[in-house]
């Protein structure tokens, strides 16, 4: 019998990657996408199927984790087999600007799922995936941080996200439904939301060594997490809803980088070195050194060496820039800087993840390492913006937007 799943932010870093998954695992996947006044399915526009086609696996229905009677009605028609609720307002820093928004999306969200399946008479039929996060431990309290290590969140989003955590424990024991956390900590991919740590800073690698931004800004570079991909993760996520019983799992890597590693790491991929100096809000990343070879094989331009030797600064101006070539970014140009708009009222500073449940009962372990990740990402985001810069170079202007 084919399995019917539906998931909710399919349009997602995630929801892309589930929904890959799923199909290729032979399901017919259902996804919730917003109507936006632009198209917003980029990141699954290579799994569209025409609906004109006979019997499309792939389908997607406009809804909002708002609106109950939308939710419900979807399930009705699905009869959905799985749900995975990924569906979020997921930007932490973001959740201090629209808490209220984001307790209704992320938290009361969750119950409207929950309660359309007991409504519906679907509790032993169908198993729900919630998609509970690392960021509910907040303020340390133990590291590395388990299924039984305390709560304590520190944002309106993990705030949210701890009332959808323990409404999915409350169902499934109220209404013995099959009803999972998946408690996941961060994870990335080349499809990662552009304002999340690691994308700004590829996003950056990439367009700083093409001459196309100058500067990167940063927010707290001491903070540490532990970092996995995404293709990974979404794997995690539908082995849990295939275990005889439903349980709540920790998934992480449970290793932890700090920020400013991270950002060494990304640029190292491109032949810079970085210097560190200051301290506080008047820290820099400087460009120490630089490996020619390696700049040269991962960007495809030629380092322009004399100019890095010299005073000048005539820098990102791209009229002047000659195509194949670097010859904007001096040694010893700072690279990065920090503003404190990124610092957020309260902060999360160490995130490492204890995932030996996972490895016991799932069988689950992580493919990829940080460095794995951050090869894939800077390579990613340097194709992606070296098209761009052909365009440039053919007199198309281009206009990017950075946050
Ligand atoms: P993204 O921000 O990439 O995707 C969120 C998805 O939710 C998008 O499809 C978005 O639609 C959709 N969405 C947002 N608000 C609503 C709404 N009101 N109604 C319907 N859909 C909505 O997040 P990720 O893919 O990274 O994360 C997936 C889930 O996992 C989220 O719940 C997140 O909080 C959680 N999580 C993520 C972790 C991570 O490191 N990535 C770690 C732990 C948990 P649109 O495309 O239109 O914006
Ligand atoms: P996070 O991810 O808040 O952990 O939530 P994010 O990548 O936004 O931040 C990670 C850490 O980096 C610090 N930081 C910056 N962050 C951003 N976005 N921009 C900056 O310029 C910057 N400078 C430093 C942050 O302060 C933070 O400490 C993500 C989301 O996917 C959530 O939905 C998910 O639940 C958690 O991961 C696990």
């Amino acid at each position: 019998m084919q399995k019917t799943a539906l998931i909710t932010g399919i349009t997602g870093q995630d929801g892309a990657y589930l929904a890959e998954l799923l199909l290729e695992k032979g399901y017919k996947v259902h996804g919730i996408k917003r109507r936006s006044s632009l198209f917003n399915t980029d990141r699954i526009d290579h799994l569209y199927q025409d609906p004109h086609v006979n019997n499309p696996q792939l389908i997607l229905h406009y809804g909002d984790m708002t609106d109950s009677m939308n939710l419900t009605r979807i399930i009705q028609e699905t009869q959905p087999d799985e749900i995975y609720n990924l569906a979020a307002m997921s930007h932490v820093k973001v959740s201090f600007d629209t808490p209220e928004y984001t307790a209704n999306a992320d938290a009361i969200g969750t119950l409207r799922i929950l309660e359309a399946v007991r409504l519906l008479g679907l509790e032993q039929k169908t198993r729900i995936y919630q998609a509970s996060t690392s960021e509910l431990y907040g303020l340390v309290q133990a590291v590395p941080q388990s299924e039984s290590t305390p709560f304590y969140p520190r944002s309106p989003y993990a705030v949210a996200k701890l009332y959808a955590y323990w409404i999915t424990v409350n169902y499934r024991e109220a209404y013995n439904m099959y009803a999972c956390n998946g408690i996941l900590f961060n994870h990335e991919s080349p499809l990662r939301g552009e304002t999340f740590v690691t994308r700004k800073i590829t996003r950056a690698v990439a367009k700083i060594t093409l001459g196309i931004q100058k500067e990167l800004y940063m927010g707290n570079l001491d903070a540490q997490r532990d970092w996995g991909h995404a293709k990974d993760y979404v794997y995690a996520m539908w082995r849990i809803l295939q275990q005889d019983t439903p349980e709540d799992y920790v998934i992480a890597t449970g290793t932890t980088t700090k920020v400013r590693d991270f950002i060494a790491m990304a640029f190292d991929e491109v032949g810079f070195s970085l210097r560190w100096e200051g301290e506080g809000v008047d820290e820099v990343g400087i460009l120490d050194a630089v490996n020619v070879e390696k700049f040269e094989s991962a960007t495809g331009l030629e380092w322009g060496a004399d100019y890095a030797n010299s005073e000048s600064d005539d820098s990102s101006e791209a009229g002047k820039r000659e195509l194949g070539k670097n010859n904007f970014i001096p040694l010893n140009s700072v690279l990065v800087k920090v503003d404190p708009r990124y610092f957020r009222p309260t902060e999360v500073e160490l995130l490492i993840g204890d995932p030996s449940k996972a490895k016991t009962k799932l069988g689950w372990e992580p493919k990829y390492d940080v460095l794995a990740l951050a090869q894939e990402m800077v390579a990613s985001d340097l194709n992606l913006f070296k098209k761009d810069l052909q365009l440039q170079m053919a007199g198309h202007k281009i206009y990017y937007q950075e946050e």
